[in-house]
């Protein structure tokens, strides 16, 4: 039932170098046309780590992993493709739709296809009021569940950092800085939350997920690295635009699956597309840096391999 690209399989059996993207991303996180140059420049920014990308969707009632240019052009630009998270993954697909997988749906087929390595932009978690709201994103059960290095830029801003970093922790998966000690706020380098992980090269995250795996533990590992310093916006620029929206949102009556993708848009209108060039930046940056990861977790799995 599932579609993987010749690529991806032939990677996967010679136990290569892949890196899965998601596609919510594409279809509801960025605007047209910046969302498909994007989805794009990833690819090619793995492609330079020296890994093979493998952009993940629903095709016509089909989950593809390595969906080719023309598939990744069809999901940015046709109307009615779902965000498809672990809820309605099966729902789309004996439907025939299309669907725009998110990060937990894109993590539930990648660990199928047995990619180990991962990349978005910021990862979901709990948002502000959540309890009033219960909206805890269906990312953070997802993160838990599949061994899967994830790289992304933290979770994202809109949403409560303190309550989202305790439940990684209560789901006992692994939150490492990437050349940082605290955790990255997507579109800030800062958030004033300390880290007790830190890695500052490809091979210690991979040590460290193999590590974590051969301890007996299936969970995920979280790599969390910072928007590139040009195209910050510092935390104390961005909260009064957050708030705002945030806002807006309430009052507009916005919930479930709508919220994120409002909160983006209107963000990043409200900036005059500065944070969407800081999320476009951050998203190849964790690109290549999951390109790089999964370069060495190759490498060193082929030593491990040779010493047996
Ligand atoms: N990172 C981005 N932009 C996005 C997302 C991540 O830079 O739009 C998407 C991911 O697919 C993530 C989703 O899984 O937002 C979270 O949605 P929710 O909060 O509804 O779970
Ligand atoms: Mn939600």
């Amino acid at each position: 039932m599932i579609s993987i690209s010749s690529a991806v399989e032939a990677a996967v059996c010679a136990r290569g170098a892949i890196v899965a993207l998601e596609s919510t991303v594409i279809a509801h996180g960025l605007p047209s046309p910046s969302n498909v140059e994007t989805a794009r420049d990833c690819e090619a920014a793995v492609r330079q780590s020296g890994a093979l990308p493998a952009t993940i969707g629903v095709v016509a009632g089909r989950p593809v992993i390595g969906l080719n240019d023309q598939q990744i052009q069809s999901i940015a630009e046709r109307d009615g493709v779902a965000k498809v998270n672990l809820a309605n993954l099966a729902y789309v697909i004996a439907a025939g739709g299309w669907g725009a997988t998110t990060v937990a749906s894109s993590l539930h087929l990648a660990n199928l296809a047995g990619v180990k390595v991962f990349a978005t932009g910021g990862i979901g978690g709990v948002h502000r009021g959540a309890g009033e709201s219960f909206d805890i994103s269906a990312d953070l059960m997802a993160l838990a569940r599949y061994p899967v290095i994830t790289v992304c830029a933290g979770a994202k801003a809109i949403l409560d950092l303190p309550k989202t970093m305790e439940v990684l922790e209560t789901l006992g998966a692994p939150v490492i800085g990437y050349q940082t000690d605290e955790l990255p706020a997507f579109y800030s380098r800062s958030s004033g939350l300390k880290l007790d992980l830190r890695a500052d090269s490809p091979e210690q995250v991979a040590k460290t997920a193999l590590t974590h795996w051969r301890m007996g533990f299936s969970t995920g590992v979280l790599v969390t690295a910072p928007v590139p310093a040009e195209d910050e916006i510092p935390a104390n620029e961005i909260k009064d635009v957050i708030d705002e929206a945030l806002g807006a949102a309430a009052k507009q009556g916005i919930s479930g699956k709508a919220v994120t993708p409002f909160l983006l848009s209107r963000i990043s209108e409200r900036t005059q597309g500065r944070a969407l060039r800081a999320n476009i930046a951050l998203l190849k940056n964790n690109a290549r840096i999951a390109g790089a990861i999964a370069v060495a977790l190759a490498n060193q799995e082929k030593a491990d391999q040779e010493k047996k």
